[in-house]
């Protein structure tokens, strides 16, 4: 850690100012060149904390930056985690109101709920696929709070992975049904088909980025909980989206979930 508590704490409550008030900022990392991977993790654990502090409860975890597409863009090779709390959801068919949010785009991904906890290290695809209860198709609204969408890695996990709002429907089915690899995926907005793609796009199979998760929060002495909502990662580029715009969602063998936004 190179940054003390109240700086941590300053960072946190910028980045939550900028979020719940619809306002982009600078990168982090453009004041604090020096920060590193727990400060930025500290941040986000920061931001957690406000959100519980006024009642907001965990509902799930995502995985970001999972996708070779977006690995290659950034230069990386592990993806970022970050949390999803009760106030992030859209119900299926729902409306998501444009006005709160600052430059949203939406990403199709595969949704994993666990039914028996997850700790790493050395967790594999085929230890999530034997604790996963079912998997569903779910839309992932980012927003990143970072003027034009562009931030490095350790602000971006400071800013809890852009995370903002998600939708989960469709039909859950069980892993050991599926070819997730093989799972096509077709997204619409307003009708028109924006996005297109399979399973295989992230990390070659979407439950290594589960499985990375826990090994993520093994390191941090942390697990993951059965009973837990898992988004694996946009399995295709973000789609930017505008009040008005309805946005479907089609997973193959798992129908589908859409959101409005007005
Ligand atoms: C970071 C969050 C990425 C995903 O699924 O890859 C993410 C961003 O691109 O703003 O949620
Ligand atoms: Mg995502």
């Amino acid at each position: 850690m190179s940054l003390d508590t109240a700086t941590i704490q300053a960072l946190a409550e910028r980045l939550e100012d900028c979020e719940l008030q619809a306002r982009d900022t600078l990168k982090v990392t453009l004041d604090h060149p020096d920060m590193d991977w727990d400060d930025a993790y500290a941040v986000q654990d920061a931001i957690l904390r406000r959100k519980q502090s006024r009642g907001a409860r965990i509902v799930g975890l995502k995985a970001g930056l999972t996708s070779f597409a977006k690995m290659r863009q950034m230069g990386i090779e592990t993806p970022i985690f970050g949390f999803l709390t009760d106030t992030f959801v859209v119900p299926d068919g729902g409306k998501c109101r444009h006005a709160e949010l600052i430059h949203p785009k939406v990403e199709p991904e595969i949704v994993f709920v666990t039914k028996a906890p997850l700790a790493g290290p050395g967790c594999t695809i085929a230890d999530v696929l034997a604790a996963t209860d079912f998997v569903l198709p779910g839309i992932e609204v980012i927003d990143s709070r970072y003027r034009d969408f562009k931030f490095d890695l350790k602000s971006v996990v400071a800013d809890n992975c852009s995370s903002s709002r998600f939708v989960v429907g469709g039909i859950p089915r069980d892993p050991r049904d599926l070819d997730l690899r093989a799972t096509g995926v077709v997204m619409e907005k307003n009708g028109q088909v924006v996005a297109l793609g399979a399973g295989a796009a992230v990390l070659g199979h979407p439950a290594n980025a589960v499985a990375m998760l826990a090994n993520h929060l093994g390191a941090r002495g942390a697990s993951i909980p059965a009973g837990t909502l898992v988004l694996s990662g946009g399995i295709t580029e973000a789609v930017s989206v505008a009040a008005g715009d309805h946005v479907m969602l089609h997973m193959q063998g798992m129908g589908c979930t859409s959101l409005t936004f007005v």
